[in-house]
């Protein structure tokens, strides 16, 4: 049985997925690197000095890593800046209600986020008694694809990890995920996300009587 319910933060809960792009475009420009949307599905849920590797490799440029760690604080202070302009208006909609449903349920709810941005984007959007316990960028050594920040979410949450389904926007957050033996839905494009036990277009869309469906795994 599903017991909890992990929610990733970008592009899950909230848009800051966008606000993450356009710092990281900024800075490819600054560097004369070519940089899509598409290039930037690579650091979706990544760590930030991950995402910053994954630009340079981008770009075919080699760099020390005392500049590498500068230029993406620059890209944070950009990232920064967007987020402190955001609003509760910005949570996508249908997502605190969600939220409420599944802890009426009786599901234990919580967050796992590679951001450590992500305790001020929660406190901004007044979402902090939603979660019953939040992992971030701060409390973890490996960045996703490695399960580590749903394994300590989990046990946070006091639930074993095929009790769990995790809510995840990125490629590296769904084989986290499934790592981590855990269930997973995707949200955004079926195309990418196609690993995932469900893909919907955006979370507010999940019916929580899919859970039972969900729940046909043994441990992984
Ligand atoms: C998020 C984003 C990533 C970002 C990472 C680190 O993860 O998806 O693109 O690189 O956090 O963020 P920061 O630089 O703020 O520490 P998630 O797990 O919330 O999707
Ligand atoms: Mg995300």
């Amino acid at each position: 049985m599903i017991k909890a319910c992990i929610f990733d933060l970008d592009g899950v809960i909230v848009d800051t997925a966008r606000y993450h792009f356009l710092a990281w475009k900024r800075l490819a420009a600054e560097l004369g690197i070519p940089f899509t949307e598409a290039d930037n599905e690579r650091l979706k849920g990544v760590s930030r000095l991950r995402s910053m590797e994954i630009l340079l490799e981008l770009g075919h440029i080699t760099m020390a890593r005392d500049e590498q760690e500068r230029l993406a604080n620059k890209k944070n202070g950009w990232f920064v800046e967007y987020v402190e302009r955001m609003t509760p208006i910005e949570i996508f909609p249908g997502v605190p209600a969600l939220l409420k449903d599944l802890r009426r349920r009786g599901q234990r709810v919580g967050l796992a986020s590679s951001s450590k941005n992500a305790p001020r984007v929660v406190e901004l959007l007044g979402l902090a008694d939603a979660f019953d316990n939040m992992v971030d960028g701060t409390m973890i050594v490996h960045t996703k694809p490695d399960p580590e920040i749903f394994l300590l979410a989990a046990r946070k949450l006091n639930v074993a990890p095929h009790q769990c389904v995790v809510f995840e926007d990125a490629e590296a957050g769904v084989e986290a995920a499934l790592a981590a033996g855990m269930a997973c839905v995707g949200i955004g494009s079926e195309e990418q996300l196609h690993r995932a036990d469900l893909v919907l277009p955006t979370t507010g869309e999940f019916d929580p009587a899919t859970l039972a469906t969900l729940d046909v795994r043994q441990p992984r």
